[in-house]
């Protein structure tokens, strides 16, 4: 008997790309339950081929359920997910609930899936998409040279803040398109209106914010890229600094990175790790104009690495450009591997 699977938050943005994933990767399941708000209960989604309808999130849609993935709002995870694991699921959750707790395993597959073995509360927690937009190739290098510290920039897509960040670009590209703005101070800001969930306007800018304040001027955004990195490589005392920035780009996040090590590395030694690690494309090649660009790169599952150099004044560390889809290796993709994993220790 093949597991049943839920889906919680099937008609988010990352619910969407969940369904597309589970109608074109391997089909591990049997039935696949589509659970969201009451709001949106009686809807028919397409999955696998096969219209199916949506079901309104409560206790009793989880009879029966073997693996309950959740792409929802932390308060609604904190809340369910529980719920689902006593009921005899296990829960693998996409949002920020779980992830540092000590008896929830926080699992890529290519780098620790043995830890998703390992789950006292029936709950697996899925990392923030940017933490994963760079783990799987730094998690190869780690392996091969010792990671010692990293310094990132992120470069964020909009959608990282749901469809309301999605229809806000859009709408904001629309009123700025064809015109002169962007030559005075705030006449894009004038001219948007509307910010939707971000500080500043999105269209024709750069905006250094995602996430909400924490201590010392450090935004949650990259404290989750220093602590869940911490803890998918196992290096609790990693040095990580990050700073986040959104940049006008719809899906996909891209990342510079500075990797130190503890050894010395070569550029070539380190292009031969990430073009066989599993999970990354090394695509690096500026002379013919190669590298990674969101544009290309969305709406494929791969983590692209380019630009690979060493530091000039430090053999030891290595600066790379990497972009990774923020929906798919992000979010929904890394839930599904995950609950592939659980399937089939289930089976
Ligand atoms: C963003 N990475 O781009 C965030 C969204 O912890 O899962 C995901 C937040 C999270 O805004």
């Amino acid at each position: 008997n093949k597991p049943t699977l839920a889906v919680v938050g099937a008609t988010g943005a990352v619910g969407t790309v969940m369904l597309d994933l589970l109608s074109t990767r391997e089909d591990v399941w049997g039935e696949i339950r589509l659970i969201a708000s009451p709001r949106s209960a009686g809807r028919r989604l397409r999955v696998r081929g096969e219209e199916v309808e949506v079901v309104a999130l409560g206790e009793e849609c989880f009879e029966g359920v073997d693996v309950a993935v959740f792409d929802v709002p932390d308060e609604l995870s904190a809340q369910w997910a529980p719920v689902a694991a006593a009921k005899g699921a296990v829960a693998v959750d996409n949002s920020g609930a779980f992830r540092l707790d000590d008896d929830v395993p926080l699992v890529v597959p290519e780098v620790n899936a043995h830890a998703a073995r390992v789950r006292p509360r029936g709950i697996i927690a899925n990392p923030n998409c940017t933490t994963l937009s760079m783990i799987v190739a730094m998690g190869a290098l780690h392996a091969e040279f010792g990671l010692s510290e990293l310094i990132v920039s992120s470069y964020q897509a909009v959608s990282g803040a749901g469809q309301a960040g999605i229809d806000t670009l859009r709408d904001q590209i629309s009123k700025v398109a064809g015109s002169t703005l962007g030559t005075q101070p705030g006449d894009v800001r004038r001219a948007v209106g509307d910010f939707g969930p971000f500080p500043a306007p999105m269209a024709l800018n750069v905006v250094p914010w995602a996430g909400s304040l924490k201590d010392d001027g450090w935004s949650s955004e990259e404290l989750k890229v220093r602590n869940e990195s911490r803890k998918i490589l196992g290096l609790p005392n990693l040095r990580v600094t990050a700073t986040c920035v959104r940049v006008p780009v719809i899906t996909t996040h891209s990342l510079t990175v500075h990797a130190r090590f503890e050894r010395e590395v070569t550029v070539a030694h380190a292009q031969e790790i990430l073009r066989d690690a599993p999970g990354v494309v090394l695509y690096d090649n500026p002379a013919a104009g190669e590298f990674p660009t969101p544009a290309d790169v969305v709406g494929t599952d791969p983590t692209w690495v380019g630009r690979v150099r060493r530091s000039m004044d430090d053999p030891t560390a290595l600066e790379l450009f990497v972009c990774g889809d923020n929906l798919r290796k992000g979010a929904a993709l890394n839930t599904a591997q995950i609950a592939e994993l659980v399937a089939a220790d289930l089976g």
